[in-house]
C-alpha cells in the first residue's frame, strides 16, 4: 500500500485541521486542498435499496449487493483522505432517457407502489420476477399483470427490487453524470461511488444487482459535451452485458470488457469473444473472457489488449466500470486478483492519459471492497 505520509504538509494548509477532528459524517465530507485530481461523488440515497433475499439454486439466500459496499469504499476514501467527497447534482429525466426507454423508466418508478398495491402485505418483502419472456414470445406488448411486467423488464430472479431501489438508483445515476460532467469540465478523473452497481442493466431491464446503467450514463454524457469518441473499459469479474447491449451498434463508443468467461460464468448469455459489434458499430466492442482462477499477471495481459484497442478506437475520453469482484476473496466470483493488484491496475489505467470517469460496480467481499477499490483510485491519482 503507498505511504501517505507524503500528503501531510497539504493537510496542514487546511485553516483549522480539521482532518485532526475525526471521522466526519458519511457523504457530508468536504475536505479542501487535498487531492484536486480526484472527486467523488457518493450516492446519499444508495443505503434505500437494501435488498433481503436473491434466488440462488433454489433458495431464497441473503443478498451479497449490500448497502456495506459502499460504506466501506466510503470509509476508505476517508480514511486515506483521498480528494473531495460530494452529493451528485440533480439531472432531468432526459438524462435517463438518453439511455433507458421510457416505458422501462416508468415501470421501475412506480414498481413498488404497484407491488405494494396488489396487496399491502407486499410491503414486507421485496419483488422478485418469476416469469420470463423467452424465445418466441412477445416483448412488444406491455402486460397488465405485475409478475408480467417484472419478468418483462429483467433477465433474473437475483436482484429483488425494493422500496427504495428507484430513489437509490436514480441518485446513482446523477452520481454518474455528475463525475462525467466534472470530467467534461476538464477534471482529470471523478469517481462515482454509488449502488446498486448498474453495467447488467439494458436499455429496457433490470437484472445482475443492476437497475440504471450508470457507466453508460456517464459515456453517454461524455458524448454530449463534445467528446467525439468515448470508451468503456468494465474491469468488473462480470461481464458487462448491458453496457455492450446498449452501445452495441454505436460507432462512437467503444466497449471494452475483461470478465470470467461466460461459458461458466454469470450472466453467460453474453460476453463472448466473437462479439464484435454491430452495423455501424461493427469492430468497437471487445470481450476478453478468462477461465476461473485467473490472477493478475495473466489478467493485467489482457489489460494491454483492452488499452492497446482503446487507443487505436482514439478514444478522447475513458469510463471505467470499476468492479473489485476479481478479488481472490470475493464471494462469488472466481479469479485471483489480490489486493496490491489493484494499485497496478491504477497505475495502468492512469498511464491511458485519458480524462477519467470511474463507476463503482462489484465487488462482494465487505471487508476488503474498500482497500481493493481506493487503492485503484490512489493510484491513479
Ligand atoms: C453483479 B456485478 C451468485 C449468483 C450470481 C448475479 C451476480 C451479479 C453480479 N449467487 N448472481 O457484476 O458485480
Ligand atoms: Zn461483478
Amino acid at each position: 500500500m503507498l505511504d501517505l505520509f507524503d500528503r501531510r504538509p497539504i493537510f496542514l494548509k487546511s485553516p483549522k485541521n480539521r482532518w485532526r477532528t475525526g471521522p466526519l459524517p458519511p457523504c457530508k465530507l468536504v475536505l479542501p486542498f487535498i487531492h484536486p485530481a480526484m472527486i467523488t461523488f457518493c450516492n446519499p440515497h444508495h443505503a434505500l435499496h437494501q435488498g433481503q433475499f436473491e434466488m440462488f439454486r433454489g433458495a431464497l439466500v441473503p443478498c451479497h449487493e449490500v448497502p456495506a459496499r459502499a460504506d466501506q469504499v466510503l470509509a476508505e476514501l476517508q480514511r486515506r483522505r483521498l480528494g473531495e467527497v460530494r452529493h451528485p447534482q440533480p439531472f432531468a429525466a432526459a438524462a435517463l432517457e438518453s439511455i433507458h426507454s421510457p416505458r422501462y423508466l416508468r415501470f421501475l418508478e412506480t414498481a413498488w407502489s404497484q407491488w405494494v398495491a396488489i396487496d399491502p402485505a407486499n410491503a414486507a418483502h421485496d419483488a422478485l420476477p418469476s416469469v420470463w419472456p423467452t424465445r418466441g414470445f412477445r416483448a412488444d406488448v406491455e402486460p397488465d399483470n405485475f409478475a408480467a411486467r417484472m419478468g418483462l423488464y429483467s433477465f433474473d430472479a437475483g436482484s429483488p427490487l425494493t422500496s427504495g431501489t428507484w430513489v437509490a438508483a436514480r441518485a446513482g445515476a446523477e452520481c454518474a453524470l455528475s463525475a462525467a460532467e466534472q470530467v467534461a469540465q476538464g477534471a482529470r478523473a471523478a469517481f462515482a461511488l454509488t449502488r446498486p452497481p448498474g453495467h447488467h442493466a439494458g436499455a429496457d431491464f433490470f437484472g445482475g444487482y443492476c437497475f440504471l446503467n450508470n457507466a453508460a450514463f456517464a459515456a453517454q454524457h461524455l458524448r454530449n459535451s463534445g467528446r467525439e469518441r468515448v470508451a468503456i473499459l468494465d474491469v468488473d469479474y462480470h461481464h458487462g452485458n448491458g453496457t455492450q447491449a446498449i452501445f452495441y451498434d454505436r460507432p462512437d463508443v467503444f466497449f471494452a470488457s475483461l470478465h470470467g468467461d461466460p461459458r461458466t460464468e454469470y450472466p453467460f448469455f453474453l460476453g463472448h469473444a466473437d462479439e464484435t459489434g454491430h452495423g455501424a458499430g461493427q469492430g468497437t466492442n471487445l470481450n476478453l473472457p478468462m477461465p476461473r482462477g485467473t490472477v493478475y499477471a495473466d489478467w493485467s495481459g489482457a489489460l494491454d489488449v483492452a488499452l492497446a484497442a482503446i487507443r487505436r478506437f482514439g478514444a478522447q475520453a475513458l469510463v471505467v466500470s470499476l468492479g473489485v469482484d476479481t478479488f481472490v476473496g470475493d464471494p462469488i466470483s472466481g479469479f485471483a486478483l489480490r489486493s496490491d493488484d489493484y494499485l497496478r491496475m491504477g497505475e495502468r489505467l492512469e498511464a491511458v492519459g485519458l480524462p477519467t470517469v470511474l463507476v463503482f460496480e462489484g465487488g462482494y467481499a465487505v471487508d476488503a471492497v474498500g482497500v481493493n477499490a481506493v487503492n485503484v483510485l490512489q493510484a491513479f491519482a
